[in-house]
């Protein structure tokens, strides 16, 4: 029987140390602070897990996916810090500490997260052994995509154009989740069984697992924004509502959300048929994904 628990803490433990070891102190003592405050602040570590679960399944290791996995987890805390700045979501608190620029001030969080995203692929490049150039390139590829205007930055966007409409429909909700989490969260799973040396047709079948758990995660989200204390989720509950987000339960109630996201759910699942027991580690992330609590 598949233990998650156990799965997660061990990966968790490496994600952890090798994040530590990514990044060292350097000059000015103060970027380096600011950005070693948010990579190392906790969080689950989905992002990378995910990465090094899917190149496991793919015939890999997690020897050549921890450069990848550590600069996707750099990626995803730059997005927190940038959404965090009061130019865009104001928030205090993330990861249940004080946020980024309530420590050291807007310019450096900004900077602090330009820092992070290009040290990303600095690492990347620098620090993947083992794998063909055009395969580490085609996972710069990938990485890049998911972060521009195509990804995050394209998602971010729509979501502030959003705040406060009243007329948001199911389509440009999606848009916004597609491109706001999804899409980082598909540059996991696919970096990894790049990393791997995965054929065309893993790569499809994996992309729809990961696009599934992508739009279940950011529903999921939504949720707990509405049922959760800011203590469970270690940041302002309730913010959602109080800056007139555009959100799944807003649109559609908190009972259809869930079913919603249960449904993606089950379809990621069905993705992975095709491999068996080899796919329990990502069967079970795709379950934690609609059951998690923060
Ligand atoms: C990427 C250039 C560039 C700019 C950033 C601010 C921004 C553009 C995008 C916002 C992206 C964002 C914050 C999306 C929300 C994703 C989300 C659901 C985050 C929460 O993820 P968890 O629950 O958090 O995995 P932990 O703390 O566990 O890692």
């Amino acid at each position: 029987m598949f233990d998650l628990q156990s799965y997660l803490k061990e990966k968790q433990k490496l994600v952890e140390k090798s994040l530590d070891e990514s990044l060292p102190m350097g000059k000015p003592e103060k970027i380096y602070e600011s950005m070693r405050y948010s990579l190392l602040a906790g969080g689950k570590r989905l992002r990378p897990i995910l990465c090094l679960a899917t190149c496991e399944l793919m015939g890999g290791n997690d020897d050549i996916a921890i450069p990848s996995a550590c600069a996707l987890e750099m990626i995803h805390t730059m997005s927190l810090i940038h959404d965090d700045l009061p130019a865009m979501d104001n928030d205090d608190y993330r990861r249940g500490k004080l946020t980024n620029h309530k420590v050291y001030g807007e310019d450096i969080a900004v900077l602090a997260g330009d820092g992070l995203l290009t040290y990303a692929f600095e690492y990347v490049a620098r620090e993947t052994k083992g794998v063909p150039p055009e395969n580490v390139l085609e996972v710069i590829k990938v990485l890049t995509r998911a972060v521009g205007a195509q990804g995050l930055v394209g998602g971010q966007v729509m979501d502030l154009e959003c705040e406060g409409k009243t007329d948001v429909t199911a389509e440009m909700l999606s848009f916004i989740h597609i491109h706001k989490t999804g899409a980082l969260l598909e540059a996991c799973v696919t970096s990894g069984a790049i990393l791997a040396g995965a054929n065309q047709e893993d790569l499809e079948r994996l992309s729809i697992y990961a696009k599934n758990i992508g739009l279940a995660f950011q529903i999921i989200d939504d949720i707990l924004d509405v049922t959760a204390t800011s203590e469970e989720l270690g940041k302002t509950a309730g913010k959602d509502i109080s800056a007139d987000k555009a959100t799944y339960p807003k649109l559609w109630g908190l009972e259809e959300s869930k079913a919603k996201a249960d449904e993606l759910v089950e379809s990621a699942i069905a993705q992975l048929a095709v491999y068996g027991e080899k796919a329990q580690p990502l069967q079970a992330l795709a379950e934690f994904i609609v059951n998690r609590k923060n």
